[in-house]
């Protein structure tokens, strides 16, 4: 009888021992899992960091600028004696407070457009409205009013007229810019500092006084 007692003493010893063995096994396996799952999750909150769009606005803007210079191209004087314009182009952000000025030397394509590419430099991603302006020519607002700025590429404006004869450069052409363009074609001369060259072909003369008067008809002010 104390044999048998013996027997079933050891083989209760036997599983008291096993079960916590499995339980601490159990244990380990599941810290493992979940260890493995934080860092899975650790490694997808890195990659969503990498691709946050904030970053990538940080990069330098691109646009493309065209523009067109009424009288200068093939309607007019191919070949006008100065090959780069200066251009100057205003944002504004249609959700923020953001104002962007940025001035640049565009390039003559020899027919038609003076073109270039301007570096706005870190700008935000988003809505703009853009207005473009060159030396004694009334601003132009781009159409779509509101084009919307992406980083990592060139944004491309569309070519764009612009209308000589601002001659005190107030973004109004009026008839304080034509006394003042008259007194130079009267005086047959260019006026220096406020050309009205307009051709850009080195005389002042009827083709530019025309080419005035052809602005205020396309602008509907006569
Ligand atoms: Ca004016
Ligand atoms: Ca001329």
């Amino acid at each position: 009888m104390p044999k048998k007692r013996k027997k079933v003493s050891s083989s209760s010893s036997y599983y008291e021992l096993l079960i916590p063995t499995f339980l601490v096994i159990l244990l380990t396996i599941g810290v493992f899992i979940f260890a493995n799952q934080a860092d899975e999750k650790e490694n997808m909150t890195t990659k969503t960091i990498s691709i946050n769009p904030k970053q990538s606005t940080l990069s330098d803007m691109l646009l493309s600028v065209t523009i067109k210079i009424n009288g200068i191209g093939q309607e007019g004087n191919i070949f006008p004696r100065h090959l780069t314009r200066k251009v100057t182009v205003y944002l504004y952000g249609t959700t923020t407070s953001i104002t962007v000025t940025k001035t640049t030397y565009l390039t003559y394509d020899g027919k038609q457009y003076f073109t270039g590419i301007l570096h706005l430099g870190k700008l935000a991603e988003g809505s703009y409205f853009i207005k473009l302006t060159a030396n004694h020519t009334l601003q132009i607002l781009s159409k779509p009013e509101i084009k919307t700025l992406t980083a990592g590429q060139t944004n491309i404006l569309p070519p764009y007229t612009l209308y000589q004869g601002d001659m005190n450069n107030d973004n109004v052409l009026n008839k304080s810019d034509y006394s003042l363009a008259l007194v130079c074609f009267q005086n047959n001369n260019d006026c220096t500092g406020t050309s009205v060259d307009f051709n850009d072909d080195g005389l002042v003369n009827i083709l530019d006084y025309n080419l005035l008067l052809k602005n205020f008809a396309v602008l509907h002010l006569v």
